[in-house]
Parts: C-alpha cells; sequence; structure tokens
C-alpha cells in the first residue's frame, strides 16, 4: 500500500512538468497505485477558468489547487500537481494545506533551453510581447531554495527523470 501525498512539480513552462506528471502517473497505476494529475488541462479549463497570469491570479489558482490536491492526499491517493507555480509564498501554502504529505520537486531547466524548446510557440510570442507577464521572460520564476527532489530535464533525459521521481515516491509514500 501507499500514504496519500501531493507531489508538487514547479518548473518554468516547456520544463517538462505535465509530461512527467502524466509519464508518473502512468508508472505508478502500473504498481497498483491510485495517483491523479492535476494541470493546466483539468484545473485551469474548469475549477479555475476565471483566473489570467496576473501575480493575484496566480496566487489564487495555486491556492486552489493546493487546497484540492489536499483533500485527494487526505483520500489517499498520490496527487501529482504540474503549475509553473512561481511563488515561493504561494508553493509554501500549499505545502501547509497538506502538513506532512506536501513533497516539492523542482523540475528544473533554464530559461534558454525552455525557450529553444518552445513547443508551443509561447516563448516566441512573449518576446514580441504578443503574451505579456510571460514566466521566465516578463514575470519572475522563484526558484526552489530548498526542493525535497529536484529533476534536471536539461542534464537528463525525461525516462531518467521519471526513474528518480518513481523511486522518491515509491520511498516517501510507503505505509
Ligand atoms: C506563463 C502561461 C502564460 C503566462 C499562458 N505565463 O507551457 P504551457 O503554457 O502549456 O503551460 C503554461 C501554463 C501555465 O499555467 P499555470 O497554471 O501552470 O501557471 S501558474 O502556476 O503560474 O499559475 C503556459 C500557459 O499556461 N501560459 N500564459 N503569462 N505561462
Amino acid at each position: 500500500g501507499h500514504k496519500g501525498a501531493v507531489i508538487w512539480l514547479t518548473g518554468l513552462s516547456g520544463a517538462g512538468k505535465s509530461t512527467l506528471a502524466v509519464a508518473l502517473e502512468q508508472a505508478l497505476f502500473e504498481k497498483g497505485y491510485q495517483a491523479y494529475v492535476l494541470d493546466g488541462d483539468n484545473i485551469r479549463d474548469g475549477l479555475n477558468a476565471n483566473l489570467g497570469f496576473s501575480p493575484e491570479d496566480r496566487a489564487e489558482n495555486i491556492r486552489r489547487v493546493g487546497e484540492v490536491a489536499s483533500l485527494f492526499a487526505s483520500a489517499g491517493m498520490i496527487a501529482i500537481t504540474a503549475f509553473i507555480s512561481p511563488y515561493r509564498s504561494d508553493r509554501e501554502r500549499a505545502r501547509k494545506a497538506a502538513p506532512g504529505r506536501f513533497h516539492e520537486v523542482h523540475v528544473k531547466a533554464s530559461v534558454e533551453a525552455c525557450e529553444a524548446r518552445d513547443p508551443k510557440g509561447l516563448y516566441k510570442r512573449a518576446r514580441t510581447g504578443e503574451i505579456k507577464e510571460f514566466t521566465g521572460i516578463s514575470a519572475p520564476y522563484e526558484a526552489p531554495d530548498a526542493p525535497d527532489l529536484v529533476v534536471d530535464t536539461e542534464a537528463q533525459s525525461i525516462d531518467s527523470c521519471l526513474d528518480t521521481l518513481v523511486a522518491y515516491v515509491a520511498n516517501a509514500c510507503r505505509s
């Protein structure tokens, strides 16, 4: 069995958070764990459809995600969240919402690497000013000071990062 937990992925757009979150969820299913991904696709389109990307809206986005993730963890599930969550204070509040169950994972890649990947062309649009307040270009990203885990997607393959994550979760969530 396993304990309920929040696996909180933080990092820039294009760092690989969603890719890793979905792959981790799949890997945990295969081990018989109950896991569920919360990301922009299922949260920003619904629960948080009224929120944009101002600092205040990001704070509220992360506050709600932290509360929902805490509920999943209370239900015994492993909630995997994939949000930029650029502000330390917002991540600390999410940690406090799930005491003893919150694991902060820095999905690390430089702005230069993410901009070179630019899978959705968002960095390009941020550079021209078409997208305002874009994290890493025209809005801040406060990297974690003391994350529980770092996976460096610039230095290592996604498969290698995934192996690291699965091993971490299996150990951290042992019941
Ligand atoms: C950053 C933005 C922005 C701005 C739209 N800044 O790579 P994506 O496209 O698919 O993921 C990014 C996503 C970020 O939403 P989050 O909910 O994770 O952000 S936060 O935690 O800061 O609330 C990106 C897209 O939305 N996107 N505009 N201005 N990312």
